[in-house]
């Protein structure tokens, strides 16, 4: 039952990564009980990183832990394997990829993808399927064409969908907070951008499921989802950089325009509907 965070990618007022502040962070979700450390994914913002940036995050995620994912998707090939083979010098856990969007490709273009990116890499290759915002849904099927994808992260409202990658006996992950009750009790865990600023939640979910406490369990998913669904006219990835200074008690820097960073009187409001909930 792992929990796996995305983390949010720091930045300082000049617009650049922030080391320090990355690696402040990953201790702190790691003591909060989380296992894996997500880089440059949707709430990392990775479609927004240069490769230089990619391969940095990863690097100080490192310094911390080696219980990391590395996600090497772009839109150029040329970038990904040449991050794929920056990993291959390093330990950890897997890289992953979402599949080349934006582009209308077939579908054996998307399955050329990533058993090119196996070829290359040493490690594990996860798939991080998002059609919701890659408009290309890599499906078991084409998981089973792949052949060579060792684990996926779903992030996809229809469960049912999920589930059916376990038929190939690859780790699976939902990549939605308010499904976080299912992925523990049917899948290998839950990947949860909310994660950032409430791991605590995200862990004691996690226990309650253990224990078999359906109703405490349940509760407790209500109330992350009434917090996260709070965070969503404010844009989810802006609000957590203030949610996890202001919960977490340090500073996560700022987001990288478009994801603009919010006035403080809006940041205040932001706070305190997130705290009355948490504490209701
Ligand atoms: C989530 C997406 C979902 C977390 C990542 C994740 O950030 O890489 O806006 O909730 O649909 O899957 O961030 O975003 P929403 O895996």
């Amino acid at each position: 039952m792992d929990i796996i965070v995305p983390i949010l990618t720091p930045f300082n007022e000049k617009g650049e990564i922030d080391g320090e502040k990355v690696k402040t962070h990953v201790e702190n979700l790691l003591k909060k009980g989380i296992d894996v450390i997500f880089v440059n994914g949707t709430t990392g913002v990775g479609p927004a990183l240069s490769k230089d940036e990619k391969k940095k995050m990863l690097d100080l995620a490192l310094d911390v832990t080696n219980k990391v994912i590395f996600q090497v998707g772009s839109l150029n090939m040329n970038e990904v394997l040449d991050l794929v083979k920056y990993a291959n010098e390093r330990d950890m856990i897997a890289v992953a990829s979402y599949p080349p969007y934006y582009f209308s490709i077939p579908k054996e273009f998307i399955v050329k993808y990533f058993k090119e990116i196996c070829e290359v890499s040493k490690h594990s290759v996860y798939l991080y399927n998002y059609p919701g915002a890659t408009g290309k849904d890599v499906d078991v099927n084409l998981v089973k064409e792949i052949g060579c994808i060792a684990g996926v992260k779903d992030t996809n409202p229809d469960f049912a969908h999920t589930i059916k990658y376990k038929e190939l006996g690859i780790k699976t992950y939902n990549g939605l907070e308010n499904l976080a009750i299912a992925s523990f009790s049917v899948l290998d865990g839950t990947v949860v951008g909310a994660g950032n600023y409430m791991p605590e939640l995200f862990s004691q979910l996690r226990e309650y499921v253990k224990a078999g406490d359906v109703k405490k369990a349940v509760e407790l998913q209500l109330k992350i989802d009434k917090i996260d669904e709070t965070t969503i006219p404010y844009g989810k990835i802006s609000s957590m950089y203030y949610l996890v200074r202001e919960l977490q008690g340090y500073d996560v820097g700022l987001p990288r325009p478009p994801m603009f960073p919010l006035e403080e009187n809006r940041v205040k409001e932001l706070v305190e509907k997130v705290r009355n909930i948490w504490s209701s």
